[in-house]
């Protein structure tokens, strides 16, 4: 038994010039409304209005208001499906851009008082806030400021109606945890009958009064967005940036996907999606309801990054969540339990510096994200190592910091012993609120190692977690698309011509690489070099043309290389792919024998459509 010997041993020590003192924060640091958001982590979305029964994602303005008459609208089902899903609260749109309230509200008619549903008695935020306080679940509320029915909209006398329905919704329905002010402003609407384009002037919505007002009545309340408390994580596909910051820049602001490392305003992060194509719910999308795989992909996108998510699940026309959006949660629910079920790292031996034993390395893997390592300097890349009773298979990492006292780490590295030493497994960036490390293959150990290699001030970190991925389910339509393909886990783009050719070897036949930016067409050739990660004998290659319906860029002449060593390439085949603008299924492209190499190189040659390149999938079929 000489792991603790062995595993102090092997550390690398930092500094003997370590401070006592118990850390300080450091930097912007979190209000307790915002760290108490963040704990969170993930919460639903409902869009449910007019929009439901007009087929929209945006109403004009001038949807007559009898429309909306759900046959067996029922608030407390659907927020119990959201709890049983694991989510801890849900944002309704009390009212959307179309100006229509979901609630009976005293500034304007164009409310559920004028739809038949419950003869003109309806409440749907009465019914959400009941259903949460019945459940112990949060509510969250939206108020679209833009608003395309209101006459006013766009002068001053709309700003205080749009004000005074914020405060109705934020004083009648008891606590609310976030207020959602969407940035949309798209300019035409009915506004009142006048049918016409109409822009804001800066600051019009006077979003600092607001947040006052707000602080007033709901002091616990997140204002997302109107430059709040939270901000908009840059994509709606629920995507974070990594390296991901929980601040931003009070002067210069800042990409709100990334953050803006060590900036001077605490200003987290929430990335969000909604789990069919559209926010509202359209009949002919039941058959496009995200998997559950899909769905711990974005939860790892975002949650995994540091953010929050937010997931929109919309009711249908009946008021209810349509079967398969329930199957969907209930699976992303079932492999996130799975993936958190059994953490190999809690109460393993550690050891580190740290020199206030209140903030020894034990607080790691104590399962308490409060307690912390604090090794009391951040000079020479301070380090902490875990010994396992037994060794343990694993491929997930999850690490987070004390956000308490701020955001401090810019980059860590983590090591396994293997074989008598170290060896490095990862090398990381931003922590933050916690961090999801998906490595590219499992690995088996028993003492595994971080080193924080940058820190603005000692590092504080509060758990690593070692986890192992839930076996995925897969779509039978997916697998039958890449019937044969080696598993492209471990693989990597080393090379490419233009943009995110990694969306090649995602195993996502509807993500796209597309060589057409904003600024004009780049014309073929264009393609990328991948890395298999060890050598394979291949026989066979292929491309998967976009399956989105278009043809622009879509290759009909290709060439595909093949490289041991990524420098010196032979041409493995090159020609025609026939007919795929008629038909874009897979290409299959045989060797004329078996060939083994650890590098592909892909090139478009020439588009069905257009002067650039797009591919959604390229793959490899081993020799068996
Ligand atoms: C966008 C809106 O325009 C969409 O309709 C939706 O509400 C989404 C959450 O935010 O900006």
């Amino acid at each position: 038994m000489r792991l603790l010997p062995t595993l102090a041993t092997a550390l690398v020590l930092s500094s003997s010039t370590f401070s006592s003192a118990s850390p300080e924060p450091h930097g912007a640091v979190p209000s307790p409304r915002q760290l108490a958001w963040q704990r969170m982590e993930l919460y639903a979305f409902v869009h449910f209005g007019l929009n439901t029964y007009t087929n929209r994602e945006w109403g004009y303005g001038d949807e007559d208001p009898k429309l909306f008459n759900p046959s067996s609208f029922d608030a407390r089902a659907i927020v119990r499906h959201f709890k049983e899903a694991g989510m801890k609260g849900v944002i309704v749109t009390a009212k959307h851009h179309d100006g229509f309230c979901l609630w009976p509200t005293e500034t304007t008619g164009h409310n559920i008082s004028k739809s038949p549903w419950k003869g003109g008695k309806g409440d749907v935020i009465r019914d959400f806030a009941d259903a949460c306080k019945a459940e112990d679940f949060k509510l969250g509320i939206y108020v679209s400021p833009w608003d395309r029915n209101h006459a006013e909209y766009a002068r001053e006398g709309y700003v205080e109606t749009f004000h005074k329905q914020v405060l109705e919704v934020l004083t009648n329905y008891g606590p609310v945890f976030e207020i959602w002010f969407d940035g949309a402003n798209g300019g035409d609407g009915s506004y009142g009958g006048a049918r016409e384009r109409r822009t804001i002037p800066p600051n019009y919505y006077r979003f600092s009064d607001l947040v006052e007002k707000i602080r007033k009545v709901q002091p616990e309340c997140v204002v997302w967005g109107g430059g709040g408390d939270a901000r908009w994580g840059g994509s709606e596909q629920g995507h974070v940036a990594y390296p991901h910051w929980h601040t931003m820049d009070s002067k210069r602001g800042g990409n709100g996907a990334t953050g803006v490392p060590h900036g001077d305003t605490w200003m987290p992060a929430e990335g969000d999606t909604s789990i069919r194509p559209g926010w509202f719910w359209h009949a002919h999308e039941d058959s496009k309801v995200k998997s559950g795989g899909k769905l711990l992909d974005v939860w790892f996108d975002s949650v995994g990054r540091g953010a929050n998510l937010i997931l929109n699940v919309p009711p249908n026309r009946d008021g209810r969540i349509a079967e398969p959006d329930v199957r969907s949660l209930m699976e992303f629910k079932r492999l996130r339990d799975e993936l958190l079920a059994t953490d190999f790292a809690r109460g393993a031996k550690t050891v580190g510096p740290a020199p206030d034993p209140k903030h020894s390395a034990r607080a790691l893997v104590d399962g308490d994200i409060e307690t912390f390592w604090c090794p009391g300097s951040s000079d020479e890349a301070p380090a902490a190592a875990i010994g396992l009773p037994v060794s343990a298979t694993f491929d997930v990492v999850r690490i987070r910091e004390q956000i308490r006292l701020g955001q401090r780490v810019d980059s860590f590295a983590l090591d396994v012993w293997e074989d008598g030493g170290w060896n490095e497994i990862h090398q990381g960036k931003t922590i933050g609120n916690q961090v999801l490390v998906r490595l590219p293959q499992a690995v088996t150990t028993d003492r595994v190692r971080l080193r924080v290699t940058k820190s603005v001030a000692p590092p504080c970190i509060s758990e690593i977690s070692l986890l192992k991925m839930p076996e995925l389910p897969v779509d039978p339509k997916i697998a039958a698309m890449f019937e044969g393909e080696m598993p492209k886990t471990g693989w990597k783009i080393v090379a490419k011509t233009f943009g995110n050719a990694e969306v090649c070897i995602d195993g996502d036949p509807n993500t796209l690489w597309n060589t057409h930016p904003l600024s004009g067409e780049l014309p073929p050739p264009q393609g990328f070099t991948i890395d298999l990660g060890r050598e394979i004998r291949i026989e066979a290659l292929t491309y998967l043309p976009r399956q989105d319906g278009v043809a622009h860029g879509m290759t009909d002449r290709y060439r595909f290389e093949l490289s041991g060593d990524g420098e010196t390439w032979r041409t493995a085949a090159e020609g025609e792919f026939a007919n795929v603008r008629a038909n874009p299924i897979r290409q299959v492209v045989p060797l004329a024998e078996p060939s083994a190499a650890r590098f592909v190189r892909f090139t478009g040659l020439h588009a069905v459509e257009k002067n650039h390149i797009t591919a959604a999938e390229v793959g490899v079929i081993p020799a068996r």
